[in-house]
């Protein structure tokens, strides 16, 4: 086993990568790129696109050292079967999950916009979760999937701070994993929620999880041999 230790916040976080698991959460079209999801809501946009060079480093640190990555979208089936009829109506809007817009039928799979972003496509192998809720263990095998490999780690990003990214630390803590989420590497549509939904995670002593930034993350990795896994990236 070789532990490694992040300067996080409220403590050092110590991990084995070999089981611990790399989370993306949701950096899909639908919240990042005009036309979407998150724009119909109201948001801009850009405010998320910060989280994706950080990302993309911690990514291709993962990749180079053979490391699991688990990438999550949000969306639901072309039929709307598993879509509740609460979710569909929230927010009153004129253009909603399932109607067609620039990109496609807003969050539904196989759509453009519910893809994820160019930036950070998914490879083959790294299995992709997808989640009709926020959380990104109600209603799929993602908790099965790190039981099966060992994870008992995880190291979050995506979007949004407080909503996909809190719901799913939340359940990964309830179910024993331990969450270093990366302070730039999840965004927020608003400013003042990403920094008090990073100093929630680590409030009391780590009620949720641990902070760090990317760098911390990075340094941390750096001494561990690149291309030791036989599916380690170059
Ligand atoms: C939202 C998400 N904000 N991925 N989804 O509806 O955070």
């Amino acid at each position: 086993m070789t532990s490694i230790v992040v300067q996080a916040s409220p403590y050092d976080f110590a991990f084995d990568p070999v089981s611990t698991a790399l989370m993306i959460i949701d950096m899909q079209r639908d919240f990042l790129e005009p036309g979407g999801f998150g724009e119909l809501l109201g948001n801009d946009v850009s405010q998320l696109r910060p989280a994706i060079a950080p990302i993309r480093g911690v990514l291709a640190a993962f990749r180079q050292r053979g490391l699991t990555v688990i990438h999550t979208r949000e969306g639901h089936r072309p039929d709307l079967a598993d879509l509740p009829e609460a979710k569909r109506q929230r927010g009153n809007l004129s253009c909603g999950i399932g109607d067609s817009g620039p990109m496609g039928r807003i969050l539904i799979r196989g759509e453009k916009g519910h893809d994820i972003i160019d930036e950070l496509k998914p490879l083959p192998g790294e299995p992709i979760i997808d989640k009709p809720g926020k959380g990104s263990f109600y209603a799929t095998d993602l908790h099965s999937i790190l039981i099966n490999r060992g994870i008992k780690h995880l190291i979050v990003t995506g979007v949004t701070t407080e909503v996909c990214v809190h719901t799913t630390v939340r359940e990964a803590n309830d179910r024993g994993y331990e969450c270093l989420v990366l302070s730039d590497g999840v965004a927020s549509y608003f400013p003042e929620f990403q920094a008090v939904a990073l100093k929630m995670i680590a409030a009391q002593g780590g009620i949720f999880g641990w902070t760090a930034p990317s760098i911390a993350l990075l340094e941390a990795l750096s001494p561990l041999p690149v291309a030791l896994a036989p599916n380690a990236q170059p």
